[in-house]
């Protein structure tokens, strides 16, 4: 009997400790070999993590979807978003602030300039549609390892420059998501800037999430340690109107 508590008590304290790595894990983004060294007992909680870390379904070019829908938000409804449209965003900035060491402003060109990843993923909405599309862009990870995230920080925000049916869009995730391989910030589509209505002219791609995660019209990343006072607490947009979960995970 008092095997089995004190059993309890060593299994509750590695999930702490397993928790606490997985901050961890997402600021050093060593999480590979940390699992592989993790205790072969602990299966459980390092499949949970390691779960997360898997890959989302990437597809050939050849089954890219011939149109890709454009959904909630379809431009950003500001004179200077239209005039930004007009000049091929040469003023747009994307920054990167909050809980960091080393706060970034970066124009478009410079977020071209990083290490770029291309992905073909398919895009689930929960409205009930899906649409294959190329995506590319530099990993989140990459723009957080420049601004070098602080210790406590525990969510990435994604300020959007749009309303959509008056209210801010935003969203965010935790830091395994934020440091996810296929996490990127977006600016082509399919070989070409992004169009206005996908999100011109970057949104973030969050692939193992449904649709309503990857913020469109990003104008800058947040690094937070709560939600609490971001929006009305929920951590994005449709969380906050309408009760969506906010681990939209598939
Ligand atoms: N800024 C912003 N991002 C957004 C939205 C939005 O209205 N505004 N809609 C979300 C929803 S519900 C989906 S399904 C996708 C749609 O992306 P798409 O227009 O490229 O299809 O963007 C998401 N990101
Ligand atoms: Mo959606």
């Amino acid at each position: 009997m008092t095997g089995s508590v004190g059993r309890r008590g060593f299994v509750a304290g590695m999930s702490a400790l397993f928790l606490g790595a997985c901050n961890k894990v997402a600021e050093s983004s060593v999480g590979k070999s940390l699992f592989e060294k993790a205790p072969g007992w602990h299966k459980a909680v390092q499949r949970s993590l390691a779960d997360r870390m898997a890959l989302a379904i990437e597809y050939p070019r050849s089954a890219i979807s011939p149109t890709f829908k454009a959904n909630g938000s379809k431009t950003v409804d500001t004179d200077f978003y239209r005039a930004q449209l007009e000049n091929g965003f040469a003023d747009w900035r994307l920054e990167v602030r909050g809980m960091v060491a080393k706060p970034l402003s970066l124009s478009l060109d410079e977020v071209r300039a990083l290490p770029q990843r291309t992905q073909v993923t398919r895009h689930d909405c929960v409205e009930g549609w899906s649409a294959i599309g190329e995506w590319t862009g530099p990993q989140l990870s990459t723009l957080l390892e420049m601004a070098g995230v602080q210790d406590g920080a525990k969510f990435v925000v994604f300020r959007c420059a749009d309303k959509y049916v008056g209210r801010q869009y935003y969203e965010s995730v935790d830091m395994v998501d934020a440091m996810h391989p296929q996490t990127i910030v977006a600016h082509s589509l399919n070989g070409e800037a992004l169009p206005e209505g996908n999100g011109a002219p970057l949104r973030m791609r969050i692939e193992r999430q449904l649709g309503y995660k990857h913020a469109k019209y990003l104008a800058a990343i947040e690094v937070v340690d709560t939600l609490e006072n971001i929006g009305e607490g929920m951590g994005g947009y449709w969380e906050d109107r309408s009760g969506y979960q906010w681990y939209a995970g598939m």
